[in-house]
């Protein structure tokens, strides 16, 4: 092989090389959504699998213990969920028929209790998670009526 060859192998495996990602850039926004995988604690009945709401939420998936409620209820929510690499940002949704008090890692993010059939949007909650495994708790009532909630905790993070 010549040596002309040879350099311009080397300038062509360089410049690949160079253009290769290095992992720092990867987005790792992810999504920690209300669904039919959460458990539900209600009215001091055993822990259940969550169930569709019959009441939509416009871009929230609305849940309780059952698809049709008109009692006065309440309801508990435990969820643990895993950040990777360094948090960037997180904010959250959430809807609610009643009322609904959220945490994470034990200090309250979010408190619904004023109004019924609420929706509200806090754009920065980061300062309430952390690297790692995170606990949501979610605390809520219905005093009537129909009864669910949705939230939608939207996350982001980068590799280290
Ligand atoms: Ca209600």
């Amino acid at each position: 092989m010549s040596f002309f060859i040879q350099v311009c192998i080397l300038a062509i495996a360089k410049g690949l090389s160079s253009s290769c990602p290095t992992g720092l850039n990867f987005d790792l926004t992810f999504y920690v959504t209300s669904s039919t995988n959460d458990y539900l604690a209600c009215n001091s009945k055993l822990e259940a699998k969550a169930v569709l709401s019959d009441t939509k939420i416009t871009g929230l998936t609305s849940i309780w213990d059952t698809s049709t409620t008109n009692n006065v209820y309440h309801c508990l929510l435990t969820k643990y969920f895993y950040v990777p690499g360094i948090l960037i940002s997180a904010s959250v949704d959430v809807f609610t028929d009643d009322t609904t008090t959220m945490f994470i890692n034990d200090v309250k993010v979010s408190e619904i209790t004023q109004q019924i059939c609420f929706f509200q949007s806090i754009a920065n909650i980061s300062s309430y998670m952390h690297q790692g495994q995170n606990k949501l708790y979610i605390d809520a009532y219905n005093n009537g009526g129909n009864g669910y909630f949705g939230y939608k905790l939207t996350i982001k993070s980068k590799l280290i």
